[in-house]
Protein backbone atom coordinates (compact mmCIF):
# COMPACT_ATOMS: atom_id res chain seq x y z
CA UNK A 1 0.00 0.00 0.00
CA UNK A 2 0.94 3.24 -0.66
CA UNK A 3 3.61 5.07 1.87
CA UNK A 4 1.69 6.82 4.51
CA UNK A 5 -1.31 4.69 4.60
CA UNK A 6 -2.59 2.42 7.12
CA UNK A 7 -3.39 -1.01 5.60
CA UNK A 8 -6.05 -3.50 7.16
CA UNK A 9 -4.26 -6.01 9.16
CA UNK A 10 -4.32 -9.08 6.90
CA UNK A 11 -5.99 -11.48 8.94
CA UNK A 12 -9.13 -8.64 8.28
CA UNK A 13 -8.29 -8.40 4.20
CA UNK A 14 -7.97 -12.20 4.35
CA UNK A 15 -11.60 -12.72 5.71
CA UNK A 16 -13.04 -9.69 3.49
CA UNK A 17 -11.59 -10.73 -0.23
CA UNK A 18 -12.90 -15.07 1.49
CA UNK A 19 -16.76 -12.72 2.35
CA UNK A 20 -16.65 -11.74 -1.36
CA UNK A 21 -16.38 -8.12 0.22
CA UNK A 22 -13.69 -7.63 -1.84
CA UNK A 23 -12.31 -8.76 -5.41
CA UNK A 24 -10.31 -7.69 -8.04
CA UNK A 25 -12.46 -5.03 -9.60
CA UNK A 26 -10.08 -1.90 -10.66
CA UNK A 27 -12.12 1.82 -10.65
CA UNK A 28 -10.58 1.97 -14.12
CA UNK A 29 -13.10 -0.91 -15.60
CA UNK A 30 -15.56 1.81 -15.02
CA UNK A 31 -17.41 2.18 -17.18
CA UNK A 32 -18.89 -0.84 -17.20
CA UNK A 33 -21.04 -1.31 -20.60
CA UNK A 34 -23.73 -3.44 -20.46
CA UNK A 35 -22.58 -6.50 -23.16
CA UNK A 36 -22.96 -4.66 -27.24
CA UNK A 37 -24.15 -1.25 -25.49
CA UNK A 38 -21.51 0.95 -26.43
CA UNK A 39 -23.93 3.00 -28.21
CA UNK A 40 -25.85 3.64 -24.63
CA UNK A 41 -25.96 6.75 -22.91
CA UNK A 42 -23.13 7.04 -20.46
CA UNK A 43 -23.65 11.06 -19.49
CA UNK A 44 -25.77 13.64 -20.90
CA UNK A 45 -25.92 17.10 -20.08
CA UNK A 46 -27.96 20.10 -21.06
CA UNK A 47 -26.10 20.46 -24.40
CA UNK A 48 -23.79 17.23 -24.85
CA UNK A 49 -24.09 13.35 -24.86
CA UNK A 50 -21.72 10.74 -24.46
CA UNK A 51 -22.05 6.54 -25.45
CA UNK A 52 -19.95 4.52 -23.04
CA UNK A 53 -17.86 3.63 -26.34
CA UNK A 54 -17.04 7.45 -26.56
CA UNK A 55 -16.68 7.83 -22.60
CA UNK A 56 -14.18 4.97 -22.86
CA UNK A 57 -12.09 6.23 -25.54
CA UNK A 58 -11.86 10.03 -23.99
CA UNK A 59 -10.76 8.24 -20.86
CA UNK A 60 -7.72 6.16 -22.61
CA UNK A 61 -6.92 9.37 -24.57
CA UNK A 62 -6.69 11.41 -21.50
CA UNK A 63 -5.00 8.84 -19.80
CA UNK A 64 -2.20 8.52 -22.36
CA UNK A 65 -2.03 12.23 -22.53
CA UNK A 66 -1.49 13.05 -18.51
CA UNK A 67 1.20 10.09 -19.06
CA UNK A 68 2.63 12.12 -21.51
CA UNK A 69 3.28 14.98 -19.40
CA UNK A 70 5.08 13.17 -17.03
CA UNK A 71 2.10 12.01 -14.30
CA UNK A 72 2.56 8.82 -13.32
CA UNK A 73 1.10 5.82 -11.28
CA UNK A 74 0.80 7.05 -7.71
CA UNK A 75 1.23 10.67 -8.46
CA UNK A 76 -1.48 12.47 -7.05
CA UNK A 77 -3.54 15.30 -8.86
CA UNK A 78 -5.92 17.41 -6.92
CA UNK A 79 -9.41 17.78 -9.10
CA UNK A 80 -11.81 20.97 -8.66
CA UNK A 81 -13.73 20.32 -11.62
CA UNK A 82 -17.65 21.74 -12.09
CA UNK A 83 -20.39 18.55 -12.17
CA UNK A 84 -19.62 18.29 -15.75
CA UNK A 85 -18.95 15.51 -18.93
CA UNK A 86 -14.98 16.69 -18.38
CA UNK A 87 -15.01 15.80 -14.37
CA UNK A 88 -16.15 11.80 -15.35
CA UNK A 89 -13.98 11.56 -17.92
CA UNK A 90 -10.90 13.00 -15.87
CA UNK A 91 -11.87 10.48 -13.02
CA UNK A 92 -11.73 7.24 -15.16
CA UNK A 93 -8.50 8.37 -16.76
CA UNK A 94 -7.11 8.91 -13.61
CA UNK A 95 -7.73 6.09 -12.46
CA UNK A 96 -6.65 4.00 -15.21
CA UNK A 97 -3.51 5.87 -15.33
CA UNK A 98 -3.41 4.76 -11.45
CA UNK A 99 -2.92 8.61 -10.70
CA UNK A 100 -4.58 9.63 -7.35
CA UNK A 101 -7.03 12.16 -7.31
CA UNK A 102 -7.30 14.70 -4.32
CA UNK A 103 -10.97 15.41 -4.52
CA UNK A 104 -11.56 19.19 -3.87
CA UNK A 105 -14.83 20.33 -3.15
CA UNK A 106 -15.90 23.38 -5.96
CA UNK A 107 -16.43 26.03 -2.85
CA UNK A 108 -12.37 25.60 -2.26
CA UNK A 109 -10.28 28.84 -3.08
CA UNK A 110 -6.50 29.39 -2.52
CA UNK A 111 -6.34 28.51 1.25
CA UNK A 112 -7.96 24.98 1.13
CA UNK A 113 -5.90 23.84 -2.42
CA UNK A 114 -2.92 25.34 -1.16
CA UNK A 115 -2.79 22.60 1.81
CA UNK A 116 -4.52 19.91 -0.04
CA UNK A 117 -1.51 20.36 -2.83
CA UNK A 118 0.75 20.69 -0.09
CA UNK A 119 -0.18 17.61 2.18
CA UNK A 120 -0.61 15.25 -0.71
CA UNK A 121 2.47 16.59 -2.68
CA UNK A 122 0.29 16.48 -5.89
CA UNK A 123 1.73 17.44 -8.95
CA UNK A 124 -0.85 18.70 -11.00
CA UNK A 125 -4.22 20.59 -10.16
CA UNK A 126 -6.75 20.65 -12.73
CA UNK A 127 -9.70 23.55 -12.58
CA UNK A 128 -12.31 25.24 -14.58
CA UNK A 129 -11.60 28.50 -15.94
CA UNK A 130 -14.48 30.18 -13.89
CA UNK A 131 -17.87 29.83 -12.29
CA UNK A 132 -20.02 32.11 -11.21
CA UNK A 133 -18.03 34.98 -9.42
CA UNK A 134 -14.42 32.56 -8.66
CA UNK A 135 -12.23 32.55 -10.98
CA UNK A 136 -10.33 29.49 -10.51
CA UNK A 137 -6.96 31.10 -12.59
CA UNK A 138 -6.60 33.20 -10.17
CA UNK A 139 -6.49 30.44 -7.38
CA UNK A 140 -4.51 28.38 -9.25
CA UNK A 141 -1.95 31.72 -9.42
CA UNK A 142 -1.96 31.77 -5.67
CA UNK A 143 -1.19 28.18 -5.29
CA UNK A 144 1.65 27.91 -7.41
CA UNK A 145 3.32 30.82 -4.99
CA UNK A 146 3.13 28.85 -1.79
CA UNK A 147 3.39 25.03 -3.83
CA UNK A 148 6.32 23.27 -4.33
CA UNK A 149 5.51 19.80 -5.49
CA UNK A 150 2.95 21.41 -8.58
CA UNK A 151 4.44 20.78 -12.08
CA UNK A 152 0.61 21.32 -13.75
CA UNK A 153 -2.24 23.64 -13.97
CA UNK A 154 -4.97 22.25 -16.19
CA UNK A 155 -8.17 24.39 -17.00
CA UNK A 156 -11.03 23.36 -18.20
CA UNK A 157 -12.00 25.85 -20.92
CA UNK A 158 -10.45 29.16 -21.25
CA UNK A 159 -7.11 28.38 -19.59
CA UNK A 160 -5.20 31.68 -19.24
CA UNK A 161 -1.86 31.09 -19.21
CA UNK A 162 -2.29 27.55 -18.20
CA UNK A 163 -2.79 24.09 -19.96
CA UNK A 164 -5.73 23.78 -21.74
CA UNK A 165 -7.31 20.26 -19.85
CA UNK A 166 -9.36 19.50 -23.83
CA UNK A 167 -5.14 19.84 -25.73
CA UNK A 168 -4.36 16.83 -23.17
CA UNK A 169 -5.67 14.10 -24.56
CA UNK A 170 -2.80 11.49 -26.64
CA UNK A 171 -3.13 8.46 -28.98
CA UNK A 172 -3.68 5.24 -26.35
CA UNK A 173 -1.14 3.69 -24.29
CA UNK A 174 -0.79 0.28 -22.83
CA UNK A 175 -0.82 1.36 -18.65
CA UNK A 176 -0.72 -1.38 -16.26
CA UNK A 177 -3.24 -1.90 -14.00
CA UNK A 178 -2.71 -1.22 -10.10
CA UNK A 179 -2.74 -3.53 -7.06
CA UNK A 180 -6.53 -4.19 -6.33
CA UNK A 181 -5.68 -3.48 -2.65
CA UNK A 182 -3.48 -0.08 -3.30
CA UNK A 183 -5.12 3.46 -2.96
CA UNK A 184 -6.91 4.83 -6.17
CA UNK A 185 -8.35 8.41 -4.37
CA UNK A 186 -8.32 10.31 -1.65
CA UNK A 187 -11.30 11.97 0.11
CA UNK A 188 -11.58 14.72 2.59
CA UNK A 189 -12.56 14.10 6.06
CA UNK A 190 -15.68 16.45 7.06
CA UNK A 191 -15.80 15.25 10.33
CA UNK A 192 -12.31 16.37 12.10
CA UNK A 193 -11.93 19.68 13.24
CA UNK A 194 -8.92 21.64 11.65
CA UNK A 195 -7.90 21.23 8.23
CA UNK A 196 -9.05 18.49 6.18
CA UNK A 197 -7.14 14.93 6.23
CA UNK A 198 -6.48 13.05 3.70
CA UNK A 199 -8.81 9.73 3.06
CA UNK A 200 -6.92 7.32 1.05
CA UNK A 201 -9.55 4.91 -0.21
CA UNK A 202 -8.57 1.40 -2.38
CA UNK A 203 -9.75 0.09 -5.41
CA UNK A 204 -10.82 -2.88 -3.60
CA UNK A 205 -12.58 -0.79 -0.72
CA UNK A 206 -14.22 1.97 -3.31
CA UNK A 207 -15.37 -1.22 -5.64
CA UNK A 208 -17.42 -3.00 -2.84
CA UNK A 209 -19.34 0.49 -1.66
CA UNK A 210 -20.35 1.01 -5.24
CA UNK A 211 -21.30 -2.10 -5.90
CA UNK A 212 -23.09 -2.94 -3.07
CA UNK A 213 -24.59 0.48 -2.94
CA UNK A 214 -25.66 0.53 -6.36
CA UNK A 215 -27.49 -3.42 -5.45
CA UNK A 216 -29.41 -1.52 -2.34
CA UNK A 217 -30.68 1.23 -4.60
CA UNK A 218 -31.92 -1.12 -6.98
CA UNK A 219 -29.26 0.87 -9.68
CA UNK A 220 -29.60 -1.00 -13.50
CA UNK A 221 -29.08 0.24 -16.84
CA UNK A 222 -32.37 1.95 -16.24
CA UNK A 223 -31.16 4.15 -13.79
CA UNK A 224 -30.72 8.02 -14.61
CA UNK A 225 -28.62 9.66 -12.14
CA UNK A 226 -29.12 13.31 -11.49
CA UNK A 227 -25.13 14.48 -10.15
CA UNK A 228 -27.00 17.43 -8.58
CA UNK A 229 -24.17 18.05 -5.14
CA UNK A 230 -20.57 17.99 -5.67
CA UNK A 231 -19.32 15.24 -7.96
CA UNK A 232 -16.05 15.25 -5.85
CA UNK A 233 -17.83 14.38 -2.70
CA UNK A 234 -18.35 10.76 -1.55
CA UNK A 235 -22.29 10.84 -1.30
CA UNK A 236 -22.33 12.35 -4.90
CA UNK A 237 -19.85 9.79 -6.49
CA UNK A 238 -19.97 6.93 -5.06
CA UNK A 239 -23.25 6.05 -2.77
CA UNK A 240 -23.87 4.90 -5.02
CA UNK A 241 -23.40 8.11 -7.00
CA UNK A 242 -21.77 8.44 -10.47
CA UNK A 243 -19.48 5.53 -10.12
CA UNK A 244 -22.09 3.37 -9.58
CA UNK A 245 -24.16 4.54 -12.20
CA UNK A 246 -21.59 3.67 -14.70
CA UNK A 247 -20.62 0.20 -12.79
CA UNK A 248 -24.41 -0.58 -13.90
CA UNK A 249 -24.47 0.53 -17.18
CA UNK A 250 -27.00 3.54 -16.64
CA UNK A 251 -26.76 6.77 -17.75
CA UNK A 252 -25.38 10.07 -15.37
CA UNK A 253 -27.01 13.47 -15.43
CA UNK A 254 -24.73 16.08 -14.09
CA UNK A 255 -26.20 19.35 -12.95
CA UNK A 256 -23.93 22.71 -12.74
CA UNK A 257 -26.24 23.63 -9.20
CA UNK A 258 -28.57 21.56 -7.10
CA UNK A 259 -31.45 24.29 -7.42
CA UNK A 260 -34.71 23.62 -9.08
CA UNK A 261 -33.75 25.98 -11.59
CA UNK A 262 -31.11 24.13 -13.17
CA UNK A 263 -32.21 20.82 -11.72
CA UNK A 264 -35.75 19.99 -12.88
CA UNK A 265 -35.08 20.86 -16.72
CA UNK A 266 -32.90 17.89 -16.95
CA UNK A 267 -35.28 15.97 -14.49
CA UNK A 268 -37.86 16.40 -17.68
CA UNK A 269 -35.44 16.13 -20.35
CA UNK A 270 -32.99 13.08 -19.35
CA UNK A 271 -35.76 11.23 -17.54
CA UNK A 272 -33.89 11.42 -14.55
CA UNK A 273 -34.78 8.60 -12.09
CA UNK A 274 -32.93 9.48 -8.82
CA UNK A 275 -30.90 11.87 -7.80
CA UNK A 276 -29.18 12.92 -4.29
CA UNK A 277 -29.64 16.13 -2.25
CA UNK A 278 -28.59 17.69 1.45
CA UNK A 279 -31.32 18.78 3.82
CA UNK A 280 -31.32 22.55 3.60
CA UNK A 281 -32.43 21.82 -0.43
CA UNK A 282 -35.18 19.81 0.36
CA UNK A 283 -37.84 22.73 1.61
CA UNK A 284 -37.01 24.20 -1.98
CA UNK A 285 -37.19 21.56 -4.10
CA UNK A 286 -40.33 20.81 -2.54
CA UNK A 287 -41.73 24.57 -2.91
CA UNK A 288 -40.75 24.76 -6.49
CA UNK A 289 -42.31 20.84 -7.56
CA UNK A 290 -45.55 23.02 -6.43
CA UNK A 291 -44.99 25.51 -9.03
CA UNK A 292 -43.33 24.36 -11.46
CA UNK A 293 -44.50 23.39 -15.25
CA UNK A 294 -41.61 20.72 -15.76
CA UNK A 295 -42.56 17.20 -15.54
CA UNK A 296 -40.78 15.12 -12.39
CA UNK A 297 -42.45 12.00 -13.06
CA UNK A 298 -39.65 10.05 -14.18
CA UNK A 299 -38.38 10.92 -10.60
CA UNK A 300 -38.41 7.80 -8.18
CA UNK A 301 -35.90 8.07 -5.29
CA UNK A 302 -34.61 10.74 -3.28
CA UNK A 303 -31.80 10.27 -1.20
CA UNK A 304 -30.90 12.69 1.63
CA UNK A 305 -28.06 13.15 3.33
CA UNK A 306 -24.61 14.54 5.04
CA UNK A 307 -26.81 16.28 7.49
CA UNK A 308 -29.88 15.72 9.99
CA UNK A 309 -32.97 15.68 7.77
CA UNK A 310 -36.12 16.91 9.79
CA UNK A 311 -38.88 14.23 10.25
CA UNK A 312 -41.68 16.59 9.05
CA UNK A 313 -39.76 17.82 6.05
CA UNK A 314 -39.02 13.97 5.07
CA UNK A 315 -42.59 13.11 5.63
CA UNK A 316 -43.68 15.87 2.69
CA UNK A 317 -41.00 13.93 0.19
CA UNK A 318 -43.17 11.49 -1.26
CA UNK A 319 -46.50 13.43 -1.94
CA UNK A 320 -44.32 16.21 -2.94
CA UNK A 321 -41.87 15.04 -5.37
CA UNK A 322 -44.03 11.56 -6.22
CA UNK A 323 -40.82 9.60 -5.40
CA UNK A 324 -39.69 7.23 -2.49
CA UNK A 325 -37.56 8.86 -0.17
CA UNK A 326 -34.17 7.39 1.29
CA UNK A 327 -32.05 8.67 4.15
CA UNK A 328 -27.87 8.42 4.00
CA UNK A 329 -26.42 9.34 6.71
CA UNK A 330 -22.39 8.45 5.58
CA UNK A 331 -19.23 10.08 5.98
CA UNK A 332 -16.10 10.12 3.54
CA UNK A 333 -13.99 7.48 6.34
CA UNK A 334 -16.49 4.91 4.50
CA UNK A 335 -19.42 3.79 6.91
CA UNK A 336 -22.37 4.17 4.90
CA UNK A 337 -26.13 4.02 6.58
CA UNK A 338 -29.25 3.80 4.48
CA UNK A 339 -32.82 3.88 4.64
CA UNK A 340 -34.21 0.59 2.79
CA UNK A 341 -36.58 1.23 -0.05
CA UNK A 342 -38.79 -1.32 1.27
CA UNK A 343 -38.61 0.50 5.04
CA UNK A 344 -41.53 1.36 6.46
CA UNK A 345 -42.54 5.24 6.57
CA UNK A 346 -42.15 5.73 10.29
CA UNK A 347 -38.25 4.14 9.83
CA UNK A 348 -37.61 6.07 6.56
CA UNK A 349 -38.80 9.72 8.64
CA UNK A 350 -37.26 9.07 11.32
CA UNK A 351 -34.01 7.32 11.05
CA UNK A 352 -30.90 7.73 9.19
CA UNK A 353 -30.67 4.27 7.80
CA UNK A 354 -28.85 0.73 9.33
CA UNK A 355 -25.18 -0.34 7.84
CA UNK A 356 -24.45 -1.20 4.19
CA UNK A 357 -23.04 -4.15 4.88
CA UNK A 358 -23.19 -7.36 7.51
CA UNK A 359 -19.40 -7.34 7.83
CA UNK A 360 -19.16 -3.20 9.02
CA UNK A 361 -18.55 -3.29 13.10
CA UNK A 362 -20.65 -0.82 15.04
CA UNK A 363 -19.82 0.30 18.68
CA UNK A 364 -22.35 2.97 20.24
CA UNK A 365 -20.02 4.10 23.46
CA UNK A 366 -21.25 6.33 26.31
CA UNK A 367 -19.54 8.62 28.14
CA UNK A 368 -17.79 6.92 30.54
CA UNK A 369 -16.56 4.51 28.50
CA UNK A 370 -19.44 1.81 28.34
CA UNK A 371 -21.13 0.20 25.53
CA UNK A 372 -24.27 1.89 25.05
CA UNK A 373 -27.98 -0.06 25.34
CA UNK A 374 -30.51 0.19 22.52
CA UNK A 375 -32.21 3.42 22.72
CA UNK A 376 -29.01 5.06 24.52
CA UNK A 377 -26.84 7.53 23.04
CA UNK A 378 -23.28 7.09 22.59
CA UNK A 379 -20.40 7.88 20.47
CA UNK A 380 -20.27 5.89 17.03
CA UNK A 381 -17.23 3.39 16.27
CA UNK A 382 -16.95 1.49 13.02
CA UNK A 383 -14.57 -0.71 11.19
CA UNK A 384 -15.18 -2.73 8.20
CA UNK A 385 -14.49 -3.64 4.52
CA UNK A 386 -14.69 0.08 2.97
CA UNK A 387 -13.69 1.72 6.61
CA UNK A 388 -10.23 3.27 6.49
CA UNK A 389 -7.54 2.21 9.20
CA UNK A 390 -5.99 5.92 9.07
CA UNK A 391 -5.67 9.42 7.24
CA UNK A 392 -2.26 9.50 4.82
CA UNK A 393 0.63 10.94 6.69
CA UNK A 394 -1.15 11.12 10.10
CA UNK A 395 -0.04 9.52 12.94
CA UNK A 396 -0.67 11.83 15.65
CA UNK A 397 -4.41 12.28 14.49
CA UNK A 398 -4.86 8.23 13.36
CA UNK A 399 -3.51 7.94 17.22
CA UNK A 400 -6.68 10.12 18.38
CA UNK A 401 -9.36 8.88 15.70
CA UNK A 402 -8.99 5.34 15.40
CA UNK A 403 -8.50 2.85 18.45
CA UNK A 404 -6.25 0.56 18.83
CA UNK A 405 -7.83 -2.01 17.22
CA UNK A 406 -8.57 -0.42 14.48
CA UNK A 407 -12.23 1.47 15.10
CA UNK A 408 -12.27 4.90 13.77
CA UNK A 409 -14.12 7.53 16.18
CA UNK A 410 -16.68 9.29 13.82
CA UNK A 411 -17.42 12.20 16.90
CA UNK A 412 -21.05 11.58 15.46
CA UNK A 413 -23.30 10.80 18.81
CA UNK A 414 -25.96 8.73 17.62
CA UNK A 415 -28.76 5.87 19.29
CA UNK A 416 -29.27 2.74 17.87
CA UNK A 417 -32.72 1.43 17.78
CA UNK A 418 -33.04 -2.45 18.59
CA UNK A 419 -33.63 -2.88 14.74
CA UNK A 420 -30.24 -1.73 14.23
CA UNK A 421 -31.24 1.82 12.38
CA UNK A 422 -29.56 4.99 13.43
CA UNK A 423 -30.50 8.48 14.52
CA UNK A 424 -28.05 11.02 14.50
CA UNK A 425 -28.12 12.98 17.47
CA UNK A 426 -25.54 15.48 17.60
CA UNK A 427 -21.26 15.59 17.93
CA UNK A 428 -18.90 15.66 20.52
CA UNK A 429 -16.39 17.50 18.65
CA UNK A 430 -16.10 20.40 17.25
CA UNK A 431 -17.40 20.24 13.66
CA UNK A 432 -20.15 22.98 12.15
CA UNK A 433 -22.55 20.86 10.11
CA UNK A 434 -24.19 23.76 7.88
CA UNK A 435 -26.33 22.13 6.28
CA UNK A 436 -24.41 19.37 5.21
CA UNK A 437 -20.94 21.03 4.48
CA UNK A 438 -18.37 20.84 7.16
CA UNK A 439 -16.68 23.76 9.23
CA UNK A 440 -13.80 22.72 11.41
CA UNK A 441 -14.21 25.61 14.05
CA UNK A 442 -10.51 25.13 14.62
CA UNK A 443 -9.39 25.59 11.52
CA UNK A 444 -11.33 28.59 11.13
CA UNK A 445 -10.34 29.88 14.05
CA UNK A 446 -6.71 30.37 13.13
CA UNK A 447 -7.46 32.36 10.33
CA UNK A 448 -9.65 34.71 12.67
CA UNK A 449 -6.41 35.24 14.94
CA UNK A 450 -4.63 36.25 11.67
CA UNK A 451 -6.74 38.80 12.23
CA UNK A 452 -4.72 42.24 13.48
CA UNK A 453 -8.15 43.47 15.34
CA UNK A 454 -9.23 40.10 16.92
CA UNK A 455 -7.39 38.70 20.12
CA UNK A 456 -9.21 35.78 20.51
CA UNK A 457 -12.18 34.05 18.65
CA UNK A 458 -13.77 31.20 19.41
CA UNK A 459 -16.21 29.42 16.41
CA UNK A 460 -19.81 27.89 17.38
CA UNK A 461 -22.77 26.53 15.97
CA UNK A 462 -26.29 28.37 16.79
CA UNK A 463 -29.33 26.73 15.61
CA UNK A 464 -30.58 27.99 12.09
CA UNK A 465 -34.20 26.86 10.93
CA UNK A 466 -32.79 25.81 7.32
CA UNK A 467 -29.35 24.70 7.92
CA UNK A 468 -29.57 22.97 11.23
CA UNK A 469 -26.83 25.03 12.36
CA UNK A 470 -25.04 28.26 11.41
CA UNK A 471 -21.57 29.68 12.20
CA UNK A 472 -21.31 32.57 15.15
CA UNK A 473 -18.00 34.06 15.61
CA UNK A 474 -17.21 35.15 19.09
CA UNK A 475 -14.10 37.21 19.17
CA UNK A 476 -11.99 39.44 21.49
CA UNK A 477 -11.65 42.45 19.81
CA UNK A 478 -7.53 43.87 20.54
CA UNK A 479 -9.23 47.54 20.74
CA UNK A 480 -12.48 47.39 22.18
CA UNK A 481 -13.22 50.60 21.96
CA UNK A 482 -13.11 49.53 17.53
CA UNK A 483 -14.55 46.10 17.46
CA UNK A 484 -14.98 44.71 14.16
CA UNK A 485 -17.90 44.74 12.18
CA UNK A 486 -19.23 41.07 10.49
CA UNK A 487 -18.65 42.35 7.39
CA UNK A 488 -14.89 43.51 7.81
CA UNK A 489 -13.96 39.76 9.72
CA UNK A 490 -15.94 38.17 6.37
CA UNK A 491 -14.03 40.58 3.96
CA UNK A 492 -10.51 39.51 6.00
CA UNK A 493 -11.14 35.86 5.95
CA UNK A 494 -12.19 36.05 2.67
CA UNK A 495 -8.74 37.49 1.30
CA UNK A 496 -6.93 35.05 3.13
CA UNK A 497 -8.56 32.57 0.35
CA UNK A 498 -10.74 30.40 2.29
CA UNK A 499 -13.78 28.73 1.71
CA UNK A 500 -17.01 31.31 1.60
CA UNK A 501 -19.26 28.39 3.27
CA UNK A 502 -16.84 28.58 6.27
CA UNK A 503 -17.12 32.64 6.61
CA UNK A 504 -19.19 33.49 9.63
CA UNK A 505 -22.81 33.72 9.74
CA UNK A 506 -23.09 35.61 13.22
CA UNK A 507 -20.46 37.90 14.74
CA UNK A 508 -20.80 38.60 18.63
CA UNK A 509 -18.20 41.25 20.14
CA UNK A 510 -17.40 39.70 23.46
CA UNK A 511 -14.94 41.23 26.25
CA UNK A 512 -13.20 37.51 27.02
CA UNK A 513 -13.89 33.74 25.75
CA UNK A 514 -14.92 31.84 29.03
CA UNK A 515 -13.16 28.75 30.06
CA UNK A 516 -13.96 25.33 31.12
CA UNK A 517 -12.11 23.95 34.39
CA UNK A 518 -9.77 22.45 32.34
CA UNK A 519 -8.86 25.57 30.66
CA UNK A 520 -10.86 25.01 27.27
CA UNK A 521 -12.72 27.27 25.42
CA UNK A 522 -16.34 26.69 27.38
CA UNK A 523 -18.47 26.67 23.51
CA UNK A 524 -21.67 25.78 25.51
CA UNK A 525 -21.88 28.81 27.72
CA UNK A 526 -21.39 31.04 24.34
CA UNK A 527 -23.73 28.95 22.83
CA UNK A 528 -26.14 29.24 26.25
CA UNK A 529 -25.35 32.97 26.13
CA UNK A 530 -26.26 33.81 22.17
CA UNK A 531 -28.62 30.89 21.00
CA UNK A 532 -31.58 32.66 21.39
C1 LIG B 1 -21.15 12.90 4.20
O1 LIG B 1 -19.81 12.74 4.36
P1 LIG B 1 -18.80 13.77 5.05
O2 LIG B 1 -17.52 13.04 5.16
O3 LIG B 1 -18.84 15.08 4.34
O4 LIG B 1 -19.37 14.07 6.51
C2 LIG B 1 -19.60 13.03 7.42
C3 LIG B 1 -20.39 13.53 8.61
C4 LIG B 1 -20.87 12.42 9.52
O5 LIG B 1 -19.88 12.00 10.41
C5 LIG B 1 -22.04 13.09 10.19
O6 LIG B 1 -21.59 13.95 11.19
C6 LIG B 1 -22.64 13.93 9.10
O7 LIG B 1 -21.59 14.17 8.17
N1 LIG B 1 -23.75 13.26 8.39
C7 LIG B 1 -25.03 13.21 8.84
C8 LIG B 1 -25.77 12.51 7.85
N2 LIG B 1 -24.92 12.18 6.85
C9 LIG B 1 -23.70 12.65 7.21
N3 LIG B 1 -25.60 13.67 9.97
C10 LIG B 1 -26.94 13.44 10.12
N4 LIG B 1 -27.70 12.78 9.22
C11 LIG B 1 -27.17 12.30 8.07
N5 LIG B 1 -27.94 11.64 7.18
O8 LIG B 1 -21.76 13.85 4.66
C12 LIG B 1 -21.84 11.83 3.42
C13 LIG B 1 -21.10 10.83 2.82
C14 LIG B 1 -21.74 9.84 2.10
C15 LIG B 1 -23.11 9.84 1.98
C16 LIG B 1 -23.85 10.84 2.59
C17 LIG B 1 -23.22 11.83 3.32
Amino acid sequence: MLEGCVPWPESFARAYRAGGYWNDELLGDLPLSPPGARDRTAVVTGDRTLTYGRLDEAADRLAAGLRGLGVRAGDRVVVQLPNDVEMVVLCLALFRLAALPVFALPAHRSAEITHLVNSSEAVAYVCADHVLDCDYRAVAKEVLGAAHTLRHVLVAGDAGPFTPLAEVAADPVDLPAPDPADVALFLLSGGTSGPPKLIPRTHADYTFQLRRSARLCGFGPGTRYLCALPMGHNFALACPGVLGTLRVGGTVVPAPAPTPESCFPLIERAGVTVTSLVPPLVPLWLDAAEWTEHDLDSLRLLQVGGARLSPATAREVPEGLGCTLQQVYGMAEGLLNYTRLDDPESVVFHTQGRPLAPADEIRVVREDGAEAAPGEEGELYTRGPYTVRGYFRAAERNRTQFTEDGFYRTGDLVRRTAAGYFEVVGRVNDVINRGGEKVPAQEVEEHLLADPRIASAALIALPHPQLGEQTCACVVPRDPGHPPTLREVRAGLRDRGIAPYKLPDRLEVVSRIPLTAVGKMDKKALRARFGD
